[in-house]
């Protein structure tokens, strides 16, 4: 059964451009998370993104795609998530691409599959930190104000704190969480054991795990079981 994404506790994230068995991706559409996002950085394309998609559609866990180049944008998922780096230095990651995008496909865009994140950026080494040039030297309250930023000044449903490769701060996300009324909390980044899991998941509505995949695969798989019974003292709990 599809779970519309304010359900979401656990998500994958997979990155198209990379390989994964046909046994690894059922243990990982089958493991009782609640969604799989397809998205990266760099070496997206329409190809892998349909062969990605059309892959997890075997199984009947809900598919997004996180869109990061508009040529890579096919039709067929549940979701569609559209960032807006907002601690970007240019422009073009913050409201220029989404602008070309709604100027190109505006008028043929099913806006109820459509969610717009707020991303903020935190690892500096990350491929998402270079490529949207973000400025990564952000304290607590910087993040906090971003925070409230998306969910009381935009009013974006999804707030994403990015750490992508690196663990983040459980703290700055307990302190995020304590800001955000409407807006989803999604963390994401450096998720390696069912302890880090668990441990973000007391703050963060939606917890993302990536590269722990590929990394090792039955680690990721119990991040799963972590999430699901960690006790949420989240907003939205
Ligand atoms: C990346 O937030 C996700 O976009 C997950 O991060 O790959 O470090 O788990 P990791």
């Amino acid at each position: 059964m599809m779970k519309s994404y304010h359900e979401w506790r656990h998500v994958f994230k997979l990155d198209p451009a990379k390989a994964l068995s046909d046994e690894d991706l059922e243990a990982v559409c089958e493991s009782g998370t609640d969604a799989v996002i397809i998205g990266g950085s760099t070496d997206v394309t329409d190809e892998n993104t349909l062969e990605m998609l059309m892959r997890v559609r075997r199984y009947s866990v809900a598919a997004a795609l996180e869109v990061s180049t508009i040529s890579s944008v096919v039709p067929g998922f549940d979701y569609y998530l559209i960032p807006s780096v907002l601690n970007t230095r240019q422009v073009t990651f913050l409201n220029g691409l989404h602008h070309r995008a709604l100027k190109q496909f505006g008028h043929m865009m099913h806006m109820e599959e459509v969610l717009s994140e707020g991303y903020c950026v935190l690892n500096p080494d990350s491929s998402v930190a270079q490529v949207s040039d973000a400025d990564t030297d952000l304290d607590e309250e910087d993040i906090v104000a971003y925070a409230r930023m998306t969910d009381q000044l935009f009013h974006m449903p999804i707030f994403y704190m990015e750490y992508s490769g690196v663990y983040g701060d459980p703290k700055t996300v307990s302190a995020v969480n304590d800001v955000l009324g409407k807006s989803q909390l999604f963390y994401g980044g450096g998720i390696e054991r069912p302890e880090q899991a668990a441990e973000m998941a007391a703050y963060a509505d939606t917890v993302v795990v990536g590269n722990v995949i590929y990394d090792n695969l039955k680690q990721a798989l119990a991040t799963v079981k972590a999430v699901k019974e960690a006790n949420g003292q989240t907003h939205q709990a």
